[in-house]
């Protein structure tokens, strides 16, 4: 792999800010906190304001010096409108209508992750997608730690980015999940190498449109020194293109080449793919250049592989060796509620994907087990077709169990090919899916589904349902 020198201490610098006198932070939760934070300590004023009474995090900033005020309960259009700042949470829409009328009226926008791209000076390893993100974010970040590089990983997948502001640190990468919300608010972040690992419909609760949900994840690639992309996923082709356009358009120091990922033999010598030998081994490589067999994972489902070789290409410009990859690779078990083996009895494999939140990753689980298989699924859909998933149900599931807010329409689009139960609870569906299930078959939850009409969260979700496998 070329190098990419990161010896030079990193630095931070938010001065530009001095520029805005009435800094408004709109939404408090994980991401308001830390830009509250971050700003008060350095002695920066802030307005607050949170639509809720109660919001994650209040305690945390009430008591904070520079903290001038705090709105709760509505949006204070006055106040948003006096501002000439606002710093806004990802969890709150930007067509919300106070917020759209202070755009409208010049007040500037940002975000959390706009704020760190253009404060520090830490090389940025970005990645988006529709699926996949925090696993190709935590992966390709433990193998720079494996390498000895000082890693910050946060973002999306959990970890405010305000933390990597952090001056004592001198992070030498910092590898950050990226949702679409914060990318809205990031018009030029300007990563050391980017990513958007693929696409399929998410989030249209918040979008208008597929197409402007796509293009808000693509905004990862401006002014990216490296892109890196998916040749296999059907929207992602014209990437190569676009990029390099855009890219050479927006910066003046040179675009690398963009560098492909995918489960086929790579196009060159660039470009990151599976290699097969004439005994029928497999080896995730660079071009021709092997880098390891790919059962060196545990890691359950071929989905799985591209995320491994989108690590790998995301990081192509690091020096990174093989032992550092490898021991990374082997000992990666993936984060839970992926794909997450609870347990098998009597021949049946039971598994937890209750992160399956959309259509495309209830796709690729089915795809990525190729079994017989039973599956849990439901709950609150986000504005995916889950017409998308019938050739799949008829070709490897046996029965579905349905529960939760979409059932019935769920129900409705499928029982002509598969057949569906609908059920009231988890509970129902595990043990019924016990009594019905053979020696041999895997019960998979992928939902398909959020899970805030059951539970608190896609974890709760997952939680659950093991503890109920391991009670059977
Ligand atoms: N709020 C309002 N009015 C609104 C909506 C929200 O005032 O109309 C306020 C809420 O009261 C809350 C804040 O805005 O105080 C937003 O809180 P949140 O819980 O939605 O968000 P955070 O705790 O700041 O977490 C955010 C990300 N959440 C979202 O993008 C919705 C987290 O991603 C992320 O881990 C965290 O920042 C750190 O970067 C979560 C997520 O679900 C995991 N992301 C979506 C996804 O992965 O599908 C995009
Ligand atoms: P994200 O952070 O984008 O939600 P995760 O790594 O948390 O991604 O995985 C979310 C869900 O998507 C899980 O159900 C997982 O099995 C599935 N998944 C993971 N990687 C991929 C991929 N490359 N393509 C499709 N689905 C995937």
């Amino acid at each position: 792999m070329t190098s990419l020198h990161t010896t030079n201490k990193s630095t931070v610098d938010l001065t530009w800010l001095e520029q805005y006198r009435h800094i408004t932070v709109i939404g408090l939760g994980m991401s308001g906190v830390g830009v509250v934070k971050a700003l008060t300590d350095r002695g920066y004023v802030v307005h607050v304001q949170d639509s809720r009474e109660n919001p994650a995090g209040l305690d945390q900033v009430r008591a904070r010096k520079n903290v001038a005020s705090i709105h709760l309960g509505g949006f204070d259009q006055q106040g948003l409108l006096d501002s000439d700042l606002l710093i806004v949470s990802p969890g709150v829409s930007l067509q919300t209508p106070e917020v759209q009328k202070a755009m409208n009226n010049g007040v500037a926008i940002t975000g959390d992750v706009d704020i760190v791209a253009r404060s520090s000076s830490v090389p940025i390893v970005a990645i988006t997608g529709s699926n996949g993100k925090s696993t190709v974010t935590q992966l390709a970040g433990e193998i720079c730690q494996a390498a000895g590089m000082h890693t910050f990983i946060g973002g999306n997948i959990g970890r405010s980015v305000m933390e990597l502001l952090d001056d004592k640190e001198h992070y030498e990468v910092a590898v950050l999940e990226l949702s679409s919300f914060q990318l809205e608010t990031t018009p030029n972040l300007g990563a050391q190498s980017a990513v958007v690992l693929n696409l399929s419909p998410d989030h249209l609760d918040r979008y208008e449109s597929y197409q402007a949900y796509a293009q808000s994840k693509l905004a990862i690639y401006n002014q990216a020194s490296r892109v890196i992309w998916n040749r296999e996923d059907p929207w992602l082709q014209d990437v190569e293109l676009f990029t390099t356009k855009k890219v050479n358009k927006q910066t003046d120091k040179g675009v690398k080449k963009a560098i492909s990922f995918g489960l086929e033999e790579p196009r060159n010598k660039y470009d990151f793919g599976v290699l097969s030998d004439e005994q029928g081994s497999t080896y995730f490589a660079q071009g021709k250049q092997r880098i390891c067999e790919t059962t060196i994972t545990s890691l359950i489902g071929t989905h799985n592989h591209l995320n491994i070789l989108a690590a790998l290409a995301v990081l192509v410009d690091f020096e990174i060796d093989n032992d550092s990859i490898k021991k990374t690779l082997e000992n990666f078990q993936g984060l839970p509620h992926r794909m997450q083996k609870v347990r098998e009895i009597q021949g049946v494999t039971w598994i937890n994907d209750s992160k399956a939140t959309n259509v495309g990753a209830t796709v690729s689980a089915i795809i990525g087990l190729q079994g017989s298989i039973v599956l849990i699924a439901g709950g609150q859909g986000k504005g995916g077709e889950f017409t998308e998933l019938t050739p799949l149900l008829k070709k490897y599931v046996r029965r579905v169990y349905l529960l939760g807010e979409d059932s019935p329409q769920m129900y409705d689009c499928w029982q002509h090919v598969v057949d569906c139960q609908l059920v009231n609870s988890l509970e129902e569906a595990v043990s019924e899916a016990h009594l019905f299930v053979e020696q041999g078959e895997i019960v998979l939850l992928a939902p398909a589904c959020a899970s805030f009409d059951m539970f608190k969260s896609f974890a709760a979700r997952g939680e659950r349902f093991m503890k109920l496998v391991e009670a059977l």
